[in-house]
């Protein structure tokens, strides 16, 4: 099997490229500005070409680790050009940190996405339900990865949590410690799959790719004591073969994963609650005070948790305001477009 293939190059991306002069090749870092590449034979540092940031309206419009582009090689020194992004199959979004109206892709292409979470500190029923909205979101499918369990005595407990507030999405038990849980995990990824990891910084999650391909490739700090604190071990996004089939991408822990948007995934992510509102007396209901509330009396008699509910209506205020604030941004990104195509006639017309 060639490099290409192994990276999860197919017909439908062959198709996608077309006839082209350009050399096909995956992102597999991203630096400020700068990328770093693989094609079927080489790895190179690669920009995007001076076309293609004039033609770039924002930020999800650059090339994210996961991406399929096209590029032009240097004849010597020097970088590769990017030209062209394929169009993505699937891409982990979130709302750029301190920034109202950006798209940050965490990675694109991905077909599964493991949601890390630690069983001792980091465990977070709440936190959860975030990961797996922006995951149901992505397009990927996710798979919640309960973390050390070497460090903690009540693992399926916490495991049977995490089940009920996952509906149907696999919840595993891993220590990269002491292996448990590891080929199960092994056994979600097939030739031509691509894994993202996510979760909290010092959850764990360079680990267990250390542990997948058996050697201490990506940095862990072994001092740490605690999850959750001090500084980020992990700080780019990196995509990674792994040695018997499939690759995956280690991601910087996130503080805090603020959605981006989400048009099914808070629907997928809460299906009993929804389920449940159908029920209610009236179509409008807004499950406060009305008779007849199907979810206020779920709630009474223990079907539903509170706390559950409570992080449902949160979501949704969260992205209803987002979705106010995303719309006046497209209304910016209009303007731009029509700026830049009035300049390029300027000039033509010169
Ligand atoms: N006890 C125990 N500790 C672990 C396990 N996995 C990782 N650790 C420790 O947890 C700390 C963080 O591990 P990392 O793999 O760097 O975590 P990370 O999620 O990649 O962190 P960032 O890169 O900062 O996002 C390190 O000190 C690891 O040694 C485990 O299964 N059991
Ligand atoms: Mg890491
Ligand atoms: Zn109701």
């Amino acid at each position: 099997m060639n490099t290409l293939t192994k990276l999860g190059w197919n017909e439908k991306w062959q198709e996608k490229a077309g006839q082209s002069d350009l050399t096909p090749a995956r992102i597999i870092t991203e630096y400020k500005n700068l990328y770093k590449i693989q094609t079927d034979t080489s790895i190179h540092l690669a920009e995007v070409t001076g076309k293609y940031r004039h033609q770039a309206l924002s930020r999800e419009d650059y090339p994210a680790v996961g991406d399929w582009v096209m590029v032009s090689l240097p004849s010597g020194e020097g970088h590769a050009m990017i030209h062209q992004v394929l169009e993505r199959t699937s891409k982990f979004s979130r709302k750029a940190a301190g920034d109202l109206t950006n798209e940050q892709i965490v990675a694109a292409n991905i077909d599964i996405a493991f949601l890390v979470m630690s069983l001792n500190h980091d465990f977070n029923l709440r936190r959860l339900e975030r990961y797996l909205i922006a995951a149901w979101e992505s397009g990927a499918n996710p798979i919640v990865v309960l973390s050390k369990a070497d460090l903690c005595e009540n693992s399926e407990e916490k495991a049977a949590e995490a089940e009920a507030a996952a509906m149907g999405v696999p919840v595993l038990v891993t220590s990269a410690y002491t292996g448990t849980g590891l080929d199960e995990l092994k056994s979600h990824i097939d030739h031509g799959i691509t894994v993202a990891v996510m979760g909290s910084s010092g959850v764990g999650k360079s680990s267990i790719i250390n542990a997948l391909i058996g050697e201490e490739k990506m940095m862990v700090n072994d001092i740490r004591e605690d999850d959750s604190k001090g500084k980020h071990t992990t700080t780019h996004r990196e995509l990674i073969m792994l040695p018997n089939k499939g690759v995956i991408i280690d991601t910087p822990g996130m503080r805090e994963l603020q959605l981006w948007e989400s048009d099914s995934g808070l629907s997928q992510g809460f299906q009993d609650i929804e389920t449940l509102a159908e029920a209610c007396q009236f179509r409008d209901c807004s499950h406060e005070t009305e008779p007849g509330c199907a979810i206020q009396e779920a709630i009474e008699n223990g079907e539903l948790e509170q706390d559950r509910y409570n992080s449902y209506v949160k979501l949704q205020k969260e992205l209803a305001y987002l979705d106010r604030k995303s719309n006046k941004r497209e209304q910016i990104l209009e303007k731009k477009k029509w700026k830049k195509i009035s300049q390029y006639q300027k000039q033509i017309h010169k």
